[in-house]
């Protein structure tokens, strides 16, 4: 396609809708084209030098006045000053709140000043599911999706879920999330394995921002069932609220001492390379990101069924799924998994499951759907 200018918003933390903007974003500046990121502060990924990328700080100054700061109006300005200053051709938004009614806004703006940008919104999940859906917020949401020249779903069921409960006028288009197989791939460790796993235990891997939405207990629960059976040891990766509970119910169970909590890590890549199981037994997830991560890396995953987690785990071949909260059900999964005989099948198949969520199978995805907006906008 031809090359353009776009600019992408997204939040700049480790969550998966700010991980999948910043990955887009680099992987269109490495195909040519000109990407502007505009957030409050440089996103997480955003590691690397690249003659086409750019970036943008929202600065908002606050006021004794504001209770709330209205980092919206400030977002939308600098919306405005990037699109007409870099003349972009196009705006890409994720997460709908603020982001895509910040771009309405923006987009009235420079409309009044005879300038023209389309908008593409990409729906995350909680944007959806969780926060969305509050009725504090529903009525913009489903405006600003409206009002969007080109919306995008991670899956199938986010697809579902926006229909069922906004009253959208639009086409959304599902393109699912993606990786790069280049960084994501199962490194040579031994040495970590060695230190963590002294005496050739199952390594067992989570991965998330510990809300109560990734039901972290159920993680632990799931360990300590599996510890019974099989040597092994638990990492926890990241950090949020459901923390604190989580390390006081490893006191209880008295398995502090193989499981280990590790925070907020950069290269996740490095530990998912020694990991034989990843665990995701989450309420909702509309795509799993974290767990196309850990594919990548070969290790197989138990998880729940919920939202688009079937679209990505192939049950009994890249790994298995169960109700959310059968807990039972997700040890006995587990335990099959870590059955030396099948181990090394699923983590095959885990590789080649994530294989088709390769970036660049889905950037060209992206771009025709970019080119397909500017043409009908
Ligand atoms: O999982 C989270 O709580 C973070 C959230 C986000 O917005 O960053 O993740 C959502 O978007 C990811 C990227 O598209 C998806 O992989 C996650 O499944 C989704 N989380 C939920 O739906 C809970």
């Amino acid at each position: 396609m031809k090359k353009i200018k776009i600019g992408i918003v997204c939040y700049p933390t480790f969550g998966g809708s700010g991980v999948v903007a910043t990955e887009l974003g680099k992987a269109l500046a490495q195909e040519g084209h000109e990407v502007h990121f505009i957030t409050y502060s440089q996103p997480q990924r955003l590691d690397f030098l690249n003659e086409n990328l750019f970036y943008h700080e929202v600065n908002f100054r606050n006021y004794p006045l504001f209770e709330y700061p209205p980092y919206e109006l400030a977002l939308a300005s600098k919306m405005v000053s990037v699109v007409k200053n870099e003349k972009l051709d196009l705006l890409h938004v994720h997460y709908a709140i603020p982001h895509a009614s910040a771009a309405y806004m923006a987009k009235q703006i420079l409309r009044k000043q005879g300038i023209y940008i389309p908008v593409v919104t990409t729906l995350h999940g909680t944007d959806i599911t969780l926060v969305g859906k509050d009725s504090s917020y529903e009525p913009v949401v489903t405006f600003s999706i409206n009002e969007s020249e080109g919306v995008t779903a991670v899956s199938e069921d986010l697809k579902k879920e926006t229909l069922e409960h906004f009253d959208i006028t639009n086409d959304i288009r599902v393109i699912p999330n993606f990786i790069d197989l280049e960084k994501f791939k199962k490194q040579k460790k031994d040495h970590f394995k060695k230190a963590i796993c002294p005496n050739g235990e199952a390594l067992i891997v989570h991965t998330s921002n510990f809300r109560k939405v990734k039901r972290i207990p159920d993680v632990i629960s799931v360990f300590y069932n599996i510890h019974k059976v099989v040597p092994s040891k638990l990492l926890m990766i990241g950090d949020g609220p459901e923390r604190n509970e989580a390390e006081e119910k490893c006191r209880e169970l008295k398995i502090c001492d193989d499981v280990r909590f590790l925070g907020k890590l950069e290269a996740v890549e490095e530990v998912l390379s020694v990991a034989d199981l990843f665990l995701m037994p989450s309420e909702k997830e509309s795509f799993g990101l974290a767990a196309l991560e850990a594919m990548a890396c070969e290790v197989p995953v138990v998880s729940s069924n919920t939202g688009g987690i079937p679209e990505l785990n192939v049950q009994g071949v890249t790994g298995f799924m169960s109700n959310v909260g059968d807990v039972e059900d997700m040890t006995k999964n587990a335990l099959i998994i870590l059955d030396k005989n099948n181990l090394p099948t699923f983590k095959a198949n885990a590789l080649k499951r994530a294989q088709e969520f390769d970036i660049t199978n889905i950037l060209p995805q992206y771009e025709a759907y970019y080119e397909e907006v500017m043409a009908n906008s």
